[in-house]
């Protein structure tokens, strides 16, 4: 099975026993790897209704045929698991040399299980496999584990871990590497502390095996120089995703005040062209050669900055000074936890506050208080004081102390940084996204703000789903980084033809877009298994974008239609194959090879 190394690493923590077992060769067609693999080995595996945070969840990081390849970008992991803050699905997608080094060391994905008595780290060098004492880390911020733990195996050795979020459980902890480096947006690191498991460190040396190595390695120098020289590369590597500012403030979709406005007053003084002014280094993913990590100071040290860092923990804040927004980005890195969830929480409290809520929170804190929204994202990690409120995410805060009206979250994921109170098509996007809302599965507003803006079509519906289908069906699959892409425009053409070389299999775009159909059917049965009941409601965006009109800017007035917005959501079902409730038909499960699956939803399934 060329390109697959044909092996899936299960380390089982409770038992401190590990076996390395054969990937099935009709599993790697089906579902190619990454995402697939996660979520087929979630739903054949999992006890129904099972805590997240209990030994029985399973952590998964999945490489795919592509992942460790030179090209363009495949230095990248998913990672996935149920999610402790949505109850369904989660996944994110990280860069990292144990993407690399797992590949190498022969393996496509490796399983963690159970929970350790005690903190550990697993550490894998080839095929010799142990789980360590990680006594002496746990508690340390995620940059100084790493820094630790590669004195000791050495800097050939990669290194992904948790920091003091994932140990205490904050449902929007994330994984970390490479200092810069954050995955698992809904809580992959609160689940890999709720193992007991502090780090995991990979060396591998081995080959991957290829198909067509001479043919592979002429593509992927060709494909890279394509890339490399776009007209939009050096603009690209002056400023990365950081350009976004600017542009969304023009759009009127940068998020602002808790999404309540879509447009920030001093947006000149935090954006692409501020982070060019500051920057101190560059860095990037693995085998990339479009490096996005820009780097610049903040007060205790320097950080890499993003498009979504700024967003959410800027404007979305009311903060308007680059270098303090980058110490918070710089708190969210080195404690392990998603820095768009926490621009969120902090914001739904500066919100609640000013709507008269203190009572509730226990205190006041105003737009543009930088100080107490550092304190905040301290106690949130430490979940000391209200901190452990905010740990909790949105959806449940609102639950707690009222304001389900500006709580920004879809399915309990809470929103990335665009605002859509004139953008129904990144709506649709967000409101049926597989994670909950996040960006990554079509972002599809670059389209639709060059396009009939307001309206509600067919197009739109269908533009949501041929995104979805490929960044879900094949980036989040043969598992590489999709901004060559999107970002620089990379021609799609280049990763049948790299697939082909790598496993000899003749895969075109129907074949990728069928696996992401099959995929999104089966998240889709996995997040009804977990609920245990569905509607379409859980398929809608926030209520804030409907209720809460634009108030100033050239978009003044603009908000969502309820109606037309279930216009849409209806014609998206269409397109999916699945029914007015959300819920794929039998004759849609049938036809993706999911018949099993129609078996075990019995009750909710339509013919
Ligand atoms: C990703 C999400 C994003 S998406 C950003 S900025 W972006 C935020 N970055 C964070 C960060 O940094 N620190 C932190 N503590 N939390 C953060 N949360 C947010 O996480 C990321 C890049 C980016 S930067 C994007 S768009 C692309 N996303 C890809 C994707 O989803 N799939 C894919 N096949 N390729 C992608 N390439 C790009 O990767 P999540 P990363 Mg990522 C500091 O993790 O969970 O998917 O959330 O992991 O290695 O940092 O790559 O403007
Ligand atoms: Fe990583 Fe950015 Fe390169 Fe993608 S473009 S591989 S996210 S450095």
């Amino acid at each position: 099975m060329p390109g697959w190394q044909g092996s899936i690493l299960r380390v089982n923590l409770t038992k401190r026993k590990w076996v390395v077992q054969r990937l099935d060769p009709a599993v790697a067609r089906d579902f190619i790897g990454g995402r697939g693999l996660a979520v087929k080995i979630l739903w054949d595996e999992l006890p129904p209704g099972v805590d997240p945070l209990s030994p029985h969840n399973k952590l998964i990081f999945a490489a795919g045929p592509l992942t460790g390849l030179p090209g363009p970008n495949f230095g990248k992991l998913v990672v996935a698991a149920k999610s402790p803050l949505t109850g369904g699905y989660g996944d994110g997608n990280i860069g990292s040399w144990a993407a690399v080094n797992l590949r190498k060391a022969g393996y496509d994905a490796l399983v963690v299980e159970g929970r350790a008595e005690r903190p550990v780290y697993i550490f894998i060098d080839g095929d010799k496999v142990e789980i360590l004492d990680a006594g002496d880390y746990w508690g340390l911020n995620a940059w100084a584990v790493e820094e630790k733990l590669q004195k000791i195996h050495g800097r050939d050795a990669a290194v992904v871990t948790i920091g003091p979020a994932g140990e205490n459980l904050v449902r929007f902890a994330t994984v970390v590497s490479h200092k810069g480096r954050s995955g698992g947006r809904p809580g992959m690191g609160a689940v890999m502390g709720s193992k007991n498991l502090k780090a995991v460190v990979v060396r591998g040396k081995g080959e991957i095996p290829l198909a067509d190595k001479a043919q592979y390695q002429k593509l992927a120098v060709e494909a890279v120089k394509e890339g490399s020289s776009s007209p939009s590369y050096s603009f690209w590597m002056r400023q990365g995703t950081n350009s976004t500012v600017e542009w969304a403030q023009e759009a009127s979709v940068l998020p602002t005040y808790n999404y309540t406005e879509g447009q920030f007053d001093e947006f000149n003084k935090i954006g692409g062209a501020m982070v060019e002014k500051l920057e101190t280094d560059l860095k990037a993913c693995p085998l990339c050669f479009m490096a996005c990590g820009h780097w610049i100071p903040a007060e205790s040290g320097t950080v890499e900055v993003d498009y979504e860092n700024i967003a959410m923990l800027g404007s979305n804040l009311g903060i308007g000074d680059l270098q303090k927004i980058a110490e918070l980005n710089r708190i969210a890195d080195t404690m392990g936890m998603d820095t768009i969830s926490l621009g969120n929480v902090i914001g739904f409290v500066m919100e609640a506050s000013e709507r008269g809520l203190e009572d509730k929170l226990g205190f006041v804190v105003e737009w543009g208080d930088y100080e107490a929204a550092r304190q905040l994202a301290y106690d949130t990690a430490y979940r000391r004081g209200v901190g452990d409120l905010l740990a909790e995410g949105v959806k449940r805060i609102s639950e707690r102390i009222g304001g389900e009206d500006f709580a920004i979250h879809v399915k309990g994921l809470e929103v990335s940084a665009y605002d859509c109170h004139a953008a129904p098509a990144m709506a649709l996007a967000y409101a049926t996204s597989p994670i909950g809302a996040h960006h990554k599965d079509a972002w599809v507003i670059s389209w639709e703000v060059k396009t009939d803006r307001m309206g509600y079509t067919r197009e739109k519906a269908a533009k949501v789903v041929e995104l979805q289908r490929i960044r879900g069906g094949w980036f989040e699959t043969f598992v590489g980084c999709r901004l060559p892409w999107v970002e620089v425009g990379l021609s799609l053409d280049w990763y049948p033809k790299l697939f082909k070389a790598a496993t000899g299999l003749d895969a075109t775009p129907d074949y990728f877009n069928e696996v992401g159909d099959r995929i999104y059917a089966l998240i889709r049965a996995f997040w009804i298994r977990e609920y245990g009941w569905w509607n379409r409601e859980m398929d809608t965006p926030p209520k804030k974008w409907f209720k809460q009109p634009l108030s100033r800017g050239p978009l003044k007035g603009a908000h969502l239609d309820y109606d037309s917005y279930n216009k849409l959501l209806d014609y998206y079902y269409e397109i999916r194959g699945w029914d007015a409730r959300g819920v794929p038909t039998q004759k849609t499960l049938e036809r993706l090879g999911l018949g099993y699956v129609a078996e075990q939803l019995g009750r909710f399934i339509e013919l």
